[in-house]
């Protein structure tokens, strides 16, 4: 596990409140439960639980949702993941959340990211690079990336934002997530993602947005496949996304269309195992992606709901594959070539 650890990695599937601390989830109960709002004892055992249904972890994000409410909580918990990830050697992370309008609370949409960003900024473990420094000259960024490159600098994470269409979400709002994604791409926003219970709704009342979205030139990634249907499955590949996350449930057909045409698979073999989207993991698609010689990229899905790190997804991918060291490094370095941000990102 130490070597993994040591490894540097990437992670392109992460979502913000499903990657949350259990401790932290335990304490915005308890002080919730305090002031009457909840009953803490019902949900400790929620959140402690360890096997869940796909439709029971989505009841569980509609409890840990009611506990992170507020800017100053989403502001916490985005620090926290930073930290997290940094702590497990990731030093690229695309982190996904889906903006809230909550009126009660006197949150928009905006300024929900704006409180994710805030935490974002607040992490001082370790240096966060969140947004493209335009204003960094030639010889200081060469001067970086020697520090970088020579094991001298400090210990760095980049950070980019994905802004997640819950498929709950209507058309209007899914737009408004597009808008807002565009407006804050200087922030450090980098792409669009589709994501929400895949029982739930239509991908096709999301796609005006997504083909906006597109037309203005920001990446896109599609949870793609988790429950079996085929025809949404051929549909979102011929969209011809950037990425797409699990493919879990596609047929001879849609495999071969995924292999023809090339689409990177973001990879979350804890989670599927955890859901039963897959039965186990042995019998996981990842090896005839691997053998396939597919693009892939090893992710976490939920770290603190399926109570795993990437570290132990590359662990897990390298016992279960047999697949040795250099076979792991060479994946985890493969996945830059996949990343949402910049070519000069890429290089560093
Ligand atoms: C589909 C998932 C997911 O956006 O509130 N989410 N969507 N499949 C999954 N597989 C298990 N895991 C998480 O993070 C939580 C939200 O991410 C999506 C769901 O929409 C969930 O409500 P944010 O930060």
């Amino acid at each position: 596990m130490e070597w993994y650890v040591s490894m540097p990695k990437i992670e392109l599937h992460a979502h913000l409140n499903g990657s949350i601390r259990d401790s932290t989830l335990l304490e915005l109960a308890r002080d919730l439960g305090e002031k009457g709002a909840i009953v803490f004892s019902d949900v400790e055992g929620v959140i402690l639980k360890n096997d869940r249904s796909l439709s029971e972890v989505f009841k569980l994000f509609d409890v840990i949702h009611i506990l992170t409410t507020d800017h100053k909580t989403v502001t916490r918990i985005s620090k926290e993941v930073i930290e997290d990830f940094a702590a497990d050697n990731v030093v690229y992370l695309e982190l996904r959340t889906t903006p809230k309008r909550n009126d009660s609370k006197g949150m928009s949409k905006r300024s929900y990211i704006e409180a994710v960003l805030e935490g974002i900024r607040s992490v001082n473990l370790v240096e966060v690079d969140l947004s493209h420094k335009l204003n960094m000259d030639t010889s200081a960024c060469a001067h970086a990336m020697n520090d970088v490159c020579d094991g001298t600098g400090s210990k760095k994470i980049y950070v980019r934002l994905l802004l997640s269409i819950d498929r709950r979400e209507t058309a209007e709002a899914a737009m408004e997530t597009v808008k807002l994604a565009l407006e804050m791409r200087d922030l450090g926003v980098v792409g669009i993602d589709l994501s929400g219970n895949p029982a739930v709704g239509e991908w096709l009342t999301f796609l005006p947005a997504l083909e906006f979205a597109r037309k203005q030139g920001l990446p896109i990634t599609l949870h793609c496949g988790e429950v079996p249907n085929p025809d949404e499955i051929r549909a979102m590949l011929d969209f011809l996304p950037r990425r797409i996350g699990h493919a879990c449930c596609f047929g001879d057909d849609e495999s071969k269309l995924l292999k023809k045409l090339k689409i990177p698979v973001e990879i979350c073999l804890t989670s599927n195992i955890r859901t039963e989207t897959i039965a186990s993991v042995d019998v996981h698609h990842f090896a005839d992606l691997y053998e396939s010689n597919h693009p892939l990229i090893l992710c976490t899905d939920d770290a603190g709901v399926f109570s795993t790190s990437l570290s132990a997804e590359y662990m897990l991918a390298s016992s279960t594959f047999g697949l040795g060291k250099t076979e792991m490094f060479q994946l985890a370095e493969k996945a830059i070539e996949f990343i949402f941000a910049c070519d000069e990102v890429k290089r560093n």
